[in-house]
Parts: structure tokens; C-alpha cells; sequence
């Protein structure tokens, strides 16, 4: 099933930010390393479209170091985008992309700066990406709340880093409709949707159908797994690759059936650690293949619904005309189409009571009078 989360405090933060980038000079749009464009929000870029944007991928320390230059690349290569990586959790990150991204708002927005002109940087991005610790780490103490949960910061707050330079954190933002179900896979897994939606099972598995094709080696590390199985495993079919590591973690019950649920639970809490290795779960030709059949799926519901809305349009039609066409009533009344043919009922000799609507067969209703009954007379 595909994952949703839009709760209500997002829809604020919608309009907060719509308010915000009136008074903003630069954009930073927050990405996670591991599923860069999965965790791109469409309507982020659609409240901050002509701002100067910077994007950053963030958690670098846990993202494949090849496929982080691969998508660094292919931003870097599109008009009009400047992309960096970096670790923004203080004690992992080398302090110089920090001091990088700061010079980079200046060359984005080089009229700004001065106290009457302050620099007026905007950060938004999915919830749990890392906002509040770059904040911190961008001003050099701890700040900001910061915390390994999907929705820690609820109100956009100001930051003074310098008296010219103001850093506005904003609360994670997912957006309505995540129509790439694999990019709602991904959010979950990475820690970006609360806890109550999503099937912590459904999601292990799809990250161990991924893995088992593209990070084996760090399956058969992390869990011990022996040689021969470590050969079989991206020949297996994802629900048999997962008992295996199941129980290769030992997540089994007293039977020595599979616990799911708790083999789901450590695998997600390995990749979120980076236990289980530096990893990303897409490439730029993977998310534009998604993307294209999206499109199609979407298309398709587009072209169903406006089908539905089209039999509904005819019916009408043929209903009307059928009114139309009926016999008039003699007294010229034509509002409301003929009522229903009553049922024979056998009790009234074939005709419905005078004046009322044919009696209902069936269990008679409490209000109903019964003939025959105490009180009748
Ligand atoms: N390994 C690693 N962890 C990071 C990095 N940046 C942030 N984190 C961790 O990610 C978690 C979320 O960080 P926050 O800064 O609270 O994320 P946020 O984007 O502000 O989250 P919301 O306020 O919920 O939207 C925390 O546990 C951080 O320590 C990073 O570069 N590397
Ligand atoms: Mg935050």
C-alpha cells in the first residue's frame, strides 16, 4: 500500500511558508543523501519557485559515496541549480562545506548583506532530513531542537547567525499525494513519515528487495550471513530473502517461526544508523523511470475518472429525456416523474391504503399499529 502522511500541522506549515518566502533571499532545500530526489518536495519547489536555491544532501556520511557524486552530477548539470553534499551533525561533517554553503548564500544573493539589507536564508526540506542539527551546526551551538523523529520542529523559528544573516528553520513538510510509491517507501524507511503510517513489515521488505540486488555484501556483513547464502540471496524472491536475514538476526519466535515485525523493526533501525552500511536507495535514470510510470498510473486515473464522469453526464441525459418523453399528466403537472408501481399486498386486496404509500413488507416497524392488537378497537 502506498504511504500517506499529511497531517494537519503541515498544512500550517504550508501557509507559513508561503508567507515567509515574500520576505526570503535564498532558498536551502534540504535532501537526504540516500533517496535524494525521493525526498524532494514537489511543493516545496512550487512555494519557492524564482527563489536563488540551493540544494544540499544532507546525511552524507550515510549515503554510497558513488552514487552521492552520480546525483551531485546530475544536479549540478541542470540550469539554474547549485548542489552540495554534506554531514551537518556536528563531529561528522568537516567544518568546511558549512562555511561553503554560508559563502554560497552570499554569490546566490550578492545585493544582500549589512544590517539594513540582512541575508535572509530559508530551510526547508522532508521531515527528520536534518534542518534543525544544519541550523545548529550553520550557527555553531545548539539551538535549534534536533531529535531522530519525524516532526520535532512545529513552528517556523528565526536564527541570528551573524547580525546581518538570519537563518529561518521550518517545520518537515511532506506533500499530499505521494505518487511515486517507491519515493513513499523510501521517506518511511529514512524516518521522514510518523510512526502510524506505514506497515513497518510492508517497508522492511521493500528495502530488502533493493538491497538484496545492491548492497548484499552489507547484508551478509551486518548479519553473518555464510557464503552459499550470501550467493542464493539475490536469487531469492524479496520474502525469501527476508527470512533468511530474519532469522540470520535471530528474530524468531519460541516455534522458530519468523517475528516480522521485529526483524522489520532492526533492519530499519540498522539502515537509519548507518549499522548496515553507507547506502542510497536510488539512482537519477531509476527515479526518472519511476517518474514516467507514475505519470502513466496517473494518467490512466485521470482518463477512468473522466469516464466516470461521462457514463454519469449520459445517464442523466437518458433520464431526462425519458421523463421528457413520458405521457403528460392530464392535469399538466410535469415536476416529478411518476411514483414507483406499488406491490401487490395480498392483505389489501391488491390495492395500496387509500391516500399512503404501499405498506412495507417485512418487520414491522415499532411505530407501525398492529391490528388486532390491545387497544384496537
Ligand atoms: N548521521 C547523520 N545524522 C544526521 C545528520 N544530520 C542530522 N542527523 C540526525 O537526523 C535526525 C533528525 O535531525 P533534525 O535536525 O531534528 O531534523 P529536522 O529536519 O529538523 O526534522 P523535523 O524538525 O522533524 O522536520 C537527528 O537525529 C540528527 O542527529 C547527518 O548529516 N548525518
Ligand atoms: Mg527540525
Amino acid at each position: 500500500m502506498a504511504v500517506q502522511w499529511f497531517p494537519g500541522h503541515m498544512h500550517l506549515t504550508r501557509q507559513a511558508i508561503a508567507e515567509r518566502v515574500k520576505a526570503t533571499d535564498v532558498f536551502i532545500e534540504l535532501l537526504d543523501a540516500r533517496l535524494p530526489a525521493s525526498s524532494a518536495n514537489p511543493m516545496l519547489a512550487e512555494l519557492t519557485q524564482g527563489l536563488p536555491t540551493l540544494k544540499v544532501l544532507n546525511k552524507q556520511d550515510l549515503a554510497d559515496p558513488q552514487r552521492t557524486a552520480d546525483w551531485l552530477a546530475h544536479y549540478n548539470a541542470q540550469a539554474g541549480t547549485r548542489a552540495f553534499a554534506l554531514s551537518a551533525n556536528p563531529g561528522i561533517g568537516e567544518k568546511k562545506p558549512i562555511q561553503r554553503l554560508r559563502e554560497a548564500c552570499f554569490e546566490l544573493a550578492p545585493t544582500r548583506g549589512g544590517m539594513a539589507k540582512p541575508m535572509r536564508v530559508l530551510i526547508g526540506g522532508v521531515p527528520n532530513v536534518g534542518k534543525s542539527t544544519l541550523i545548529n551546526s550553520l550557527v555553531g551551538r545548539k539551538t535549534a531542537k534536533t531529535g531522530d523523529e519525524a516532526g520535532i520542529t512545529r513552528h517556523e523559528q528565526r536564527f541570528v547567525l551573524a547580525d546581518d544573516f538570519y537563518l529561518y528553520d521550518t517545520p518537515g513538510m511532506l506533500w499530499p499525494r505521494i505518487a511515486i510509491d517507491q519515493s513513499g517507501y523510501w521517506l518511511a524507511v529514512s524516518g521522514a513519515v510518523g510512526k502510524n503510517a506505514y506497515d513497518e513489515a510492508e517497508i522492511a521488505l521493500e528495502l530488502v528487495a533493493n538491497l538484496q540486488h545492491n548492497y548484499v555484501d552489507c547484508l551478509v556483513k551486518r548479519y553473518g550471513l555464510k557464503s552459499d547464502e550470501a550467493t542464493v540471496l539475490s536469487t531469492f524472491s524479496d520474502e525469501q530473502a527476508f527470512e533468511l536475514i530474519a532469522k540470520a538476526m535471530g528474530a524468531t519466535s519460541k516455534g522458530g517461526h519468523v517475528a516480522w515485525h521485529k526483524a522489520a523493526e532492526r533492519l530499519i533501525t540498522d539502515f537509519r544508523t548507518g549499522l548496515l552500511g553507507a547506502m542510497t536507495l536510488e539512482t537519477p535514470a531509476q527515479f526518472a523511470q519511476w517518474q514516467t510510470e507514475a505519470a502513466a498510473r496517473e494518467a490512466e486515473r485521470e482518463a477512468h475518472k473522466a469516464l466516470l464522469r461521462q457514463q454519469r453526464r449520459t445517464s442523466d441525459t437518458a433520464g431526462r429525456a425519458h421523463f421528457r418523453s413520458a405521457k403528460p399528466d392530464p392535469r399538466g403537472i410535469t415536476a416529478d416523474p411518476p411514483p414507483p408501481k406499488p406491490k401487490r399486498n395480498p392483505q389489501a386486496n391488491g390495492r395500496p391504503p387509500v391516500g399512503g404509500k404501499p405498506p412495507v413488507h417485512g418487520k414491522p416497524s415499532a411505530r407501525a399499529p398492529r391490528s388486532g392488537g390491545r387497544g384496537s378497537r
